[in-house]
């Protein structure tokens, strides 16, 4: 007869003796304090939350980032980042042809993967569901995944080599996620070459760095930022994975941009051939307040400074010709060397943490659950553009956002649902015009069509120049789907 011993160490007994001496040692044995009310499926879940907390990382952060504010969160003495022009001058023209060339060969020989984090909570958008199911193309509805989905199947079809896909979710929707692609067959994708695995998560701390419960039997965790999507690239086995297929190159993306190209030819190239081990998108603010990241120097090193941590002085500064200082914003479009991501996380994890304060839900020491109305709490979370000042060589390219970026943050108005589709008929219709089509223009110059151009047909504008011969007559009002 097998029972299970309060001495053994798979027995809850001994787990939770364990845990409760751990906890106290670091001054957070009050996350039992509910143990007696809980039943045995809640005791287990908590000591399972318990056990998935990176301790060796968190405990020296407490101090400096909980219970204080870190001193190298925000920077002083930046500069304006210097960037490889859209516009190329006639100097750098060689340099680009060349770049599409290697770009074209790296992904050709299967040295490239794409990557996009989707582990995201999408607070903001108030979608419930992973944000990749969001539907966002302008005539068939595809979500965000059918889409890159697709964009990967074309660039297989077109350069003839397997591709692979790797997602990371969070452990709160990395299910439905998964179920979601295996529903719909990946889309047309071999399933072995969608690679899925979850982030980590980190609790959230009160002002004095008490963990928060959430609930009796839960902690209040939250995914560990984008930065995180590093190491589950490491802990998932990813990046060994990689390594092991001869993939060299991350073609990093959010899953919140549509117009997103992962796989174009001048980044990956300019990426190669000048020895950058990580690079980014970039492209001229919209305004001196866009929400984006600036990308700045500091101290001969490319840096990010998020919106929120960005001095008003600066992002207002003009240079002596009125325009913009610091007009570089960072698009979240980047390209990862994987013995790079192997050098600063695998063998030593370099993020720095950041610090957010945070309203999150509680329960008190009475037991009773509150939503708090003011920030209560401090998240930690490391990012990946905190990767470029580590790296060697980062190269910025500045891209034509009207081309390639048009995220989904909101419910409405700006970086919306509906602003992603108006900027896929705007591109799309662009696209045409350059092959000669004639568009309907509305009086205040918007298409008056409702276009969608599926990724099989073409993924940019010489696709579709290549593709019309005869162009064709198109008429107000209508709604096409080009495939
Ligand atoms: C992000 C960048 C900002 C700019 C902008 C462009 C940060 C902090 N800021 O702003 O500089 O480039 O995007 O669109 O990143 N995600 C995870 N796990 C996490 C947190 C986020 O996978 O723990 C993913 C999320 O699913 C999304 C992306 O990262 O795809 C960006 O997250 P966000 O929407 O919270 O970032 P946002 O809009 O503040």
């Amino acid at each position: 007869m097998n029972r299970e011993s309060s001495s053994s160490p798979d027995s809850v007994e001994f787990r939770y003796r364990k845990c409760a001496e751990q906890l106290a040692s670091r001054g957070q044995d009050h996350v039992l304090r509910w143990w007696d009310d809980l039943g045995a499926p809640q005791r287990e879940h908590l000591l399972s939350e318990i056990d998935s907390i990176p301790w060796s990382h968190l405990d020296p952060l407490v101090e400096t980032h909980v219970c204080n504010r870190p001193q190298d969160q925000v920077l002083t003495d930046l500069e304006p980042a210097v960037v490889f022009p859209h516009q190329r001058h006639a100097d750098d023209a060689a340099l680009y042809r060349d770049a599409v060339v290697l770009g074209d060969e790296l992904i050709r020989a299967g040295k490239v993967a794409a990557f996009t984090v989707a582990g995201g909570q999408g607070t903001r958008l108030g979608f419930e569901g992973p944000k990749g199911a969001v539907t966002i193309t302008p005539v068939r509805e595809k979500t965000l995944f059918q889409l890159f989905a697709e964009t990967i199947v074309a660039v297989r079809k077109r350069y003839g080599v397997a591709i692979r896909w790797y997602i990371m979710t969070n452990p709160g929707n990395h299910r439905q996620t998964v179920g979601f692609l295996e529903d719909r067959d990946f889309f047309g994708l071999p399933s072995q070459d969608v690679v899925l695995f979850s982030q980590g998560m980190l609790p959230s701390f009160d002002l004095e760095g008490k963990i928060l419960l959430e609930d009796k039997h839960r902690l209040a965790l939250a995914p560990d930022g984008h930065g995180g999507s590093l190491k589950s690239l490491v802990a998932s086995g990813a990046l060994q994975e990689m390594a092991s297929l001869g993939i060299e190159i991350i073609s990093y993306f959010q899953v919140d941009n549509p117009l997103v190209k992962p796989f174009d030819p001048l980044f990956i190239g300019l990426h190669a051939k000048t020895g950058s081990e990580m690079s980014a998108k970039v492209a001229s603010k919209v305004d001196d307040l866009e929400r984006v990241g600036n990308v700045c120097m500091h101290e001969g090193r490319v840096v990010v400074i998020e919106y929120s941590d960005f001095p008003d002085d600066l992002a207002h500064a003009k240079g002596s010709d009125g325009s913009r200082m610091f007009d570089v914003g960072n698009l979240a479009i980047h390209l990862l060397n994987v013995g790079f991501v192997d050098r600063i996380i695998a063998r030593k994890f370099e993020l720095p943490y950041r610090r957010a304060e945070k309203t999150v839900t509680w329960v008190d020491e009475n037991g009773f659950q509150r939503t708090p109305r003011a920030p209560n709490a401090i998240k930690l979370e490391t990012f990946v553009f905190d990767a470029l000042p580590l790296a060697k060589n980062p190269l910025l390219l500045e891209i034509d956002r009207a081309e390639e970026f048009s995220p989904v943050k909101n419910a409405k108005g700006v970086d919306s649902v509906e602003s992603a589709i108006r900027d896929q008929i705007r591109r799309a219709a662009h696209w045409l015009e350059g092959a000669r089509v004639s568009v309907p223009r509305k009086p205040d110059g918007e298409p008056d069509v409702i276009i969608e151009i599926a990724p099989s047909y073409a993924r940019n504008a010489d696709d579709v120049r290549r593709r019309v011969t005869r162009p064709p007559e198109l008429y107000s009002g209508e709604t096409i789907y080009i495939s």
